[in-house]
Order: structure tokens, then sequence, then C-alpha cells
């Protein structure tokens, strides 16, 4: 299903302020399909370990620090053409330059405490969707 699937996390932000259901309800009125979903509070070397590819920014000591502060929801995500139109409904990194009517502009609070995470291509979606979940924990 390559092409098909992707993965999500709806941040600590999200879920801290009960917006978890709503942002899956957008998802899925955008015609993504659940196949996996999990609540996890992730450690510092899981969180460290996700964004490893962002360790020389610097943000990253922040970005590590948000995403532990509270629990997160990884989504495995099925639709046609999963990972751009997921990065299309999620809108730019920054609220504040997304587009109106996408879950960022929603929903995020800045550009840190941004609601969702979306891979950014098909191998991403593959390795990070490994990271969270066993191949028999989601339908295929
Ligand atoms: P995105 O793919 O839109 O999630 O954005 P990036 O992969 O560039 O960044 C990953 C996360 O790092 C963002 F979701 C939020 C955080 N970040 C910052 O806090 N400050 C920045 O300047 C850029 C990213």
């Amino acid at each position: 299903m390559a092409g098909h699937l992707t993965l999500a996390i709806v941040k600590p932000d999200a879920y801290a302020s009960r917006k978890a259901g709503l942002i899956i309800a957008h998802l899925e009125r955008e015609g993504f399909t659940v196949l996996a979903a999990q609540v996890k509070h992730l450690t510092r070397a899981e969180a460290g370990a996700f964004y490893d590819v962002h360790k020389e920014r610097p943000f990253y000591g922040e970005l590590v620090e948000f995403m532990t502060s509270g629990p997160c929801v990884p989504l495995v995500l099925h639709r046609e053409d999963a990972v751009a139109h997921l990065r299309t409904v999620i809108g730019a990194t920054d609220p504040k330059e997304a587009a109106e009517g996408t879950i960022r502009k929603l929903h995020a609070e800045s550009k840190g405490r941004n609601a969702i995470h979306a891979s950014d291509s098909d191998d991403n979606a593959a390795r990070e969707t490994r990271f969270f979940f066993a191949e028999t924990q989601f339908l295929r």
C-alpha cells in the first residue's frame, strides 16, 4: 500500500485540550481511514529518536520537551495519495502561515505547539509507522 499509508500524531497540546476526537473526525471527513491508533506518553529517548533528523536545529530541545510534556496519539492513516493529502490537510508548520480550514490553522497554538505531525514522504511514513506500530497492529 505504498503511497496510501501515512503516519500522523495528534501532539500533546491538542491531546491535553481534548481535541483528539475533533482532529480524528477532521481526518475521517477528508477520506482517511484510521488503521491503527494508540495513546502514548513519549520518553525523552523516544521523542529524541523520532525527531533525530532535527537534532542539530536550535529548536530541537524545545521540541523534545514539548513532545514529552504529555500523551500524544500516533495514527496510521490510509487514503489515496495519503502523504501529500495529509500535508495539505494539516497546513503550514506555523499556524500563522497555515491556510484557512487546515488543522493547524484551526487548532495549533504556535509553530512549536502545532497540534499535529504528518510524515513528509513515503519513506518517512514507513519509518515512522514502524517507530510506533508492529505490522500486526494495523489492518492491511
Ligand atoms: P512539519 O513537517 O510541518 O511538522 O515541520 P518540520 O519537520 O520542519 O518541524 C518539525 C517540528 O519542529 C514542527 F512541527 C515544530 C518544530 N519546529 C519548531 O518548533 N520551530 C521551527 O522553526 C521549526 C519546527
